[in-house]
């Protein structure tokens, strides 16, 4: 689908991501804030067409439930099972992949978009960024029914591009707390997650609207999303890029996201 238009998808207008003054607006809220969240970047048709497609897709969707720890790693029994270290959280949610989302959708337009890779890039202060390696890991569609949630944690990655495309009644609100890792120097702040995860540290609510895209720095930044609340499904699409080309999840990520390898 490369090369097609994402007129008609994104709002131009509004959103002018081949503008440098847009652009340099974004990079300076993502060096200030952490988080660039652009309302109304898709158009108001392009969410009903997307919810629609994400809807018919539900049924082919993985669904789990399982624990981890914020740090996203196997735990280390030496610590013991009180550490924060060890503590463990529940996420569940439903997922789609790449490979699952119909060929003439409108994510793939914006996710090929050679146009938006570009702005992305710019934002973030890489050279160029590429696809995964893997037929899953690209382009994600998330659901959280009633209950369903995401537990704090950091991401893996140094960034990821959100677009949310159907809010529940109530619950589902994206939280986070800035900065309270250093991932590079290994500075994992053993007391400052526990404050979070104890309620003595309270989070920032991030309030995100349908056709809102979030570009977020989730290295250092621990976030959740709270339980969905009432009938209407959560819906929302991640992408995901990598600053070098030739880069697939590892297996065992795919196995627990996806529950396949391709
Ligand atoms: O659902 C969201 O808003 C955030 C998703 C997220 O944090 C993740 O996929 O790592
Ligand atoms: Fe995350």
């Amino acid at each position: 689908m490369t090369g097609m238009s994402v007129e008609g998808v994104i709002d131009l207008a509004a959103c002018p991501i081949g503008d440098g003054g847009f652009i340099a607006s974004c990079r300076d809220q993502l060096d200030s804030d952490g988080v660039v969240t652009i309302p109304g970047f898709l158009t108001a048709g392009a969410v009903h067409d997307l919810v629609a497609e994400a809807e018919a897709g539900r049924k082919d969707a993985f669904f789990t439930s399982s624990t981890h720890n914020v740090y996203l790693t196997p735990p280390r029994p030496e610590l013991g099972d009180d550490h924060v270290f060890n503590r463990q959280i529940t996420s569940s949610k439903g997922c789609i992949t790449t490979d699952q989302v119909p060929a003439a959708s409108g994510l793939h337009t914006i996710y090929d978009s050679p146009e938006f890779r570009s702005f992305l890039a710019q934002v973030v202060g890489e050279d160029a960024l590429h696809e995964y390696a893997d037929p899953l890991s690209s382009i994600n569609v998330h659901y959280a029914g009633e209950g369903q949630e995401l537990g704090w944690h950091f991401d893996n990655s140094a960034f990821a591009v959100t677009l949310l495309l159907q809010a529940p009644e109530d619950g589902g609100a994206f939280q986070y707390v800035r900065d309270l890792r250093d991932a590079d120097s290994n500075e994992m702040n053993f007391d400052g997650v526990a404050a979070v995860l104890d309620g003595d540290e309270p989070p920032v609510t991030l309030p995100v609207t349908p056709g809102t895209l979030v570009l977020f720095r989730g290295r250092n930044s621990m976030h959740r999303v709270t339980p969905t609340i009432g009938d209407r499904t959560r819906i929302l699409v991640v992408l995901a890029y990598n600053a070098a080309p030739g880069i697939a999840l590892s297996e065992a990520a795919r196995k627990t996201f996806y529950g396949r390898l391709g």
